[in-house]
């Protein structure tokens, strides 16, 4: 048996400590906090020539899952920094032993007992230090855990900006340190059209800033999901439509509506023209293209901020309206287009996510998927709005990194409707970033809401306790090579090189 990442299972980990006991003396700690830790002071030494991940007689993964395989490895390098070449697999070397769902230990053994649904490897990589002699040690821990949420995300923005397949390689590694489960990608919008398309090149190849250099290839594609799969994070690609479109329409014409001034074109273009049924067809081509390289079940649709100005000033559109019997309701029009596109997503077997903004002009709301609340004021009442609707919530609107704002009251409706939000995400949009200065803006910021997602609210709801431990947490994400910027004055035992 395996692990898919959308499949995680209760693990029991169980780490036998077969070492001699030494000084109490840690700067241990988990970030995001697990539900239930508790630290003994006895410490004990681990020599990275004698220690090895192992998988228990009893467990029900073994050798050959690829997945904690690979896990092994790099859990290996991020316990034991100065040691990153030595790997054992071998099996004479008697050391410490990973059992899953073992229940026996020898004698003298001393237990780390980790019970979650994932992530035992980083939390038990985060309780490891080193003295001033560089020994690595680890103190007695037994910890519970399990996220508050299902959801758990990132919006990475590509198009106001190309950021490097590296540097997001990189962030899917740092958010995997951050338990986040979930990359959203806003791969397309206005300025920028990266996502290398074979049914539709030219998309691409005239809306790309670059029509090589600044493209995501299908196989950059297939190595971003492979790489987050490994590390249990999903990606959630967004075609934003119909607005936020500028940059298909260099590639598609007669995609994007042609605006009016006075009786004639004005050589401007609006949103997509969603009176063409060619439209629909084109659309149904690149989502299939797009679902069959992006295995999560969800597709993010966008449709947020909707300028209706120049569908209004088109005579076709308004004929169209007419013909429809939509009076002078835009929102009625926008409904249309997207009953059309959730017809395209639900014939290709997924799920649609969409901007609160279609929730809030769709004339028959209940028939969404999921909606992702983004917009500032009173987002807790947005969020009852969708749920009392029956409808998933994602919530954004307190993680805008541009406007920071941790901490939001969840728990808002009935039972029902707290059950059906089921996450959030921290959006980084690319106006002011690119591959320069992601990860300062990122780190630790977003980790912040990462154990606002993961851990228990009560817990974690005073902002001057979290302070040193997110201060110890990031100084531990410079040990691992991330440029997350300071909280404020203070050093940290490795400083970023
Ligand atoms: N781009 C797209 C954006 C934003 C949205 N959609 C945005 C709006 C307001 C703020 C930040 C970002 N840049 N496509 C809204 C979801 Cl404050």
């Amino acid at each position: 048996m395996c692990f898919t990442p959308r499949h995680f299972s209760w693990i029991l980990f169980m780490f036998l400590l077969t070492l001699q006991r030494v000084a109490p003396g840690g700067e241990a700690g988990v970030w995001p906090m697990p539900r239930k830790m508790s630290e003994g002071s006895e410490r004990y030494a681990l020599h990275p020539q004698g220690f090895s991940f192992r998988y228990g007689r009893d467990s029900s993964a073994q050798l050959g899952c690829s997945v904690l395989d690979a896990a092994f490895r790099r859990y290996f390098a991020l316990c034991f920094p100065e040691n990153t070449k030595i790997f054992n697999d071998d099996f004479n070397i008697v050391s410490f032993v990973i059992v899953m769902l073992c229940g026996t230990c020898k004698p003298k053994c001393l237990f780390l007992l980790i019970l979650q649904r994932y992530s035992g490897l980083e939390s038990f990589s985060q309780l490891i230090y080193q003295d001033d002699s560089n020994t690595y040690y680890i103190n007695k821990t037994e910890i519970e855990d399990f996220p508050r949420f299902q959801y758990r995300g990132i919006l990475l923005d590509t198009s106001r900006h190309f950021l490097p397949v590296r540097t997001i390689l990189k962030t899917l590694d740092v958010m995997a340190y951050n338990k986040f489960n979930v990359l959203h990608w806003h791969v397309v919008d206005d300025p920028s059209f990266p996502y290398q398309s074979q049914s539709f090149p030219d998309l691409s190849n005239k809306g790309a800033f670059h029509p090589q250099s600044h493209v995501y290839t299908q196989a950059d594609i297939r190595k971003m999901v492979s790489h987050a799969r490994l590390r249990g994070i999903r990606i959630i690609p967004e075609f934003d439509s119909p607005g936020h479109t500028q940059s298909w329409g260099k590639g598609q014409p007669g995609l994007l509506t042609p605006c009016y001034k006075g009786l004639h074109p004005s050589g401007t273009f609006g949103p997509v023209n969603p009176t063409l049924s060619t439209n629909y067809n084109f659309m149904g081509r690149l989502l299939k293209e797009v679902s069959t390289l992006f295995p999560d079940p969800y597709i993010h649709l966008g449709g947020d901020e909707v300028d209706f100005s120049c569908w209004k000033s088109n005579p076709d559109v308004r004929m169209f309206m007419k013909k429809m019997g939509f009076g002078t309701d835009y929102g009625k029009l926008g409904s249309l287009y997207f009953k059309n596109m959730m017809n395209i997503i639900e014939t290709l077997n997924k799920t649609s996510v969409v901007w609160q903004d279609v929730f809030d002009y769709h004339s028959s709301p209940k028939s969404l998927d999921v909606v992702e609340v983004w917009k500032a004021g009173c987002y807790m009442c947005e969020v009852r709005r969708v749920t009392a609707a029956g409808v998933r919530v994602i919530l954004a609107s307190p993680w805008y990194l541009d406007q920071v704002l941790i901490y939001f009251c969840a728990g808002s409706g009935t039972e029902h409707q707290k059950r059906l939000l089921i996450g959030g995400e921290v959006c980084l949009w690319g106006e002011y970033v690119d591959g320069t200065n992601l990860a300062p803006l990122l780190w630790p910021r977003a980790s912040a809401a990462a154990e606002r997602l993961w851990s228990d609210e009560a817990q974690t709801s005073s902002v001057s306790q979290a302070y040193p431990r997110l201060a110890a947490f990031r100084c531990k994400l410079l040990r691992r090579g991330v440029q997350a910027q300071p909280l404020f004055v203070g050093h940290c035992k490795h400083e970023y090189e």
